[in-house]
């Protein structure tokens, strides 16, 4: 009965390919690729496994390229986990720090920052030595696996104390996901911890939607589930967790035919993906027409890295069963366009709230800055320090996503706090791109706002 209405509704439904649809889709598609090729080619950019992801999940490939990149993520992680966490002094001390991470917060004395767990990033690069063509000796792989193990559990100590992990949700099943990809057994209690977190909704945060983490808790469980790696009970709430995921997205899908927003799509989109709802979903056709009309978005190398998969109708999933036949060389770097110089100058009003009690009053700064069309709004934050009276301060830290911005008049925000630097249009509107890739429309009010999420 139950296979005969599967069969039925496979019958009733049109199938739609997982792939962005017909032959000027994928052309566009195999521009955002060439595009990633030419920014993951410059040396200035430090490498990114999220990228390396993309270009391997991708048609088309350029063999040698994606060789050179491997190699120098090799460079960035493997000194640094290649040693064993007992030569580390594990279990008795914690890892040592990230090598910049730790200069950083010498200088501005937040050494318990250094010591954080890297769960996303060591996870992003361990599913990134799977995706490599060929696989590299498992041998040195297994130090990697002992620590992302043990940034699970330090995150989870985190958890107990805060009520959430010490980097995020989002990391911690980043996390999950690569030891299942890996098909490395995860223990009960490490899952349990992920979906009782789903279950109760605790994946939103102040200022964000949940959508990006609520896919990735949906991969890691779809994962579990097909590895067979967890009994049958466990199996049916995991399998009952990634349909509901499923069924929230669907509900909650916008107008525009995004989940969440434009960037969060392409991570829901995975789930369908991963789950092979992808040809029968009509909301999963709506995502990709959706972000087929807003490729544009996608301009930093982050954000293709992450549209990239979906576009190509692949999901996270399918990095454990990647064979390695001959790939030809099909893909040219297309190099960076310099943004368009648009002529005149704008005038953008640059407002500091801090509305906690350590500070003397809500509204820190307030004054307009004239910047030349088409600046960012990391430009108008140079110009107003540059301006004064009265005096703007502000600094940034390098992300994989740009540069973040991590204190503003001399106030840091801070991880332990879950504060951040949020950026607002006037009066309310959450900006969905960061200092270096906005820009601000002549006559718009922007506030940085410290903020909890
Ligand atoms: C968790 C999270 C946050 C947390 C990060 C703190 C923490 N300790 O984890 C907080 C709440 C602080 C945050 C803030 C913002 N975020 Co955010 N964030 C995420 C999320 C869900 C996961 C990031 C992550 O952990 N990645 C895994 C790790 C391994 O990778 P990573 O690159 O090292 O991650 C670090 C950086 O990405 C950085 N970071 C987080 N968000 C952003 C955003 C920007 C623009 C930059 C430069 C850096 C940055 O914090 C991460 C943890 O250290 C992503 C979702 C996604 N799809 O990527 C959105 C995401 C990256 N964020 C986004 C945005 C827009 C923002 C804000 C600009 C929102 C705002 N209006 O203020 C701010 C940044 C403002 C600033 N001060 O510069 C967008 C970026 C889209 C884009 N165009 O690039 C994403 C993709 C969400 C979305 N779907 O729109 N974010």
């Amino acid at each position: 009965m139950w296979l005969l209405l599967v069969l039925l509704q496979a019958a009733v439904l049109p199938a739609q390919p997982c792939e962005a649809p017909g032959e000027a889709a994928a052309a566009a598609v195999r521009v955002l690729s060439a595009r990633l090729l030419g920014l993951a080619a410059d040396p200035a950019r430090d490498p990114d496994p999220s990228v390396y992801l993309a270009l391997r999940l991708a048609d088309d490939h350029d063999p040698r390229g994606e060789e050179r990149y491997l190699a120098r993520l090799h460079d960035a992680f493997q000194h640094r986990y290649g040693r064993s966490l007992q030569a580390a002094g594990w279990p008795h001390a914690a890892p040592h720090g990230h090598p910049q991470r730790d200069a950083a917060a010498a200088e501005h004395g937040t050494s318990a920052e250094a010591e954080w767990p890297e769960t996303g990033r060591l996870a992003l690069y361990l599913l990134g030595l799977r995706a490599a063509c060929p696989p590299p000796e498992p041998g040195p792989q297994r130090s990697l696996v002992t620590w992302l193990k043990y940034y699970l559990e330090e995150d989870w100590a985190g958890s107990r104390q805060h009520g959430h992990p010490l980097t995020s949700y989002y990391q911690y099943g980043l996390g999950v996901l690569a030891l299942c990809v890996h098909r490395k057994r995860v223990r009960e209690e490490v899952i349990r911890r992920l979906l009782v977190a789903e279950q109760h909704g605790r994946f939103g945060h102040a200022g964000g939607s949940a959508v990006d983490t609520e896919a990735v808790a949906a991969l890691a469980f779809t994962c579990l589930e097909r590895e067979r790696s967890v009994g049958a009970r466990l199996a049916a709430e995991l399998r009952a967790a990634a349909r509901g995921v499923r069924r929230r997205m669907v509900e909650a899908q916008g107008q525009d035919g995004f989940f969440g927003n434009v960037y969060s799509t392409p991570w829901a989109m995975q789930v369908f993906i991963a789950t092979k709802a992808c040809r029968t979903q009509p909301a999963y056709g709506r995502a990709m027409a959706a972000l087929l009309r807003n490729l544009d978005a996608f301009a930093t190398a982050a954000t293709m890295a992450q549209a990239l998969p979906a576009l190509h109708g692949r999901s996270y999933l399918d990095i454990a069963s990647m064979h390695c036949r001959e790939e030809a060389d099909t893909l040219t770097a297309i190099g960076p366009e310099p943004p368009p110089k648009l002529p005149g100058n704008v005038t953008v009003r640059l407002v500091v709230e801090c509305p906690e009690l350590r500070c003397p009053q809500r509204r820190l700064y307030d004054q307009p800055v004239p910047v030349p069309a088409g600046a960012s709004l990391l430009d108008v934050l140079r110009v107003a320090a540059a301006q004064g009276p009265p005096d703007f301060m502000f600094d940034t830290q390098e992300t994989p996503q740009g540069p973040f911005l991590s204190r503003v008049l001399g106030l840091e925000a801070r991880q332990q706090k879950r504060s951040y630097w949020q950026l607002l249009s006037a009066p309310s509107t959450s900006l969905q791109m960061g200092v270096a890739d906005y820009r601000p429309r002549d006559g718009e009010s922007l506030i940085l706002r410290l903020s909890r999420w």
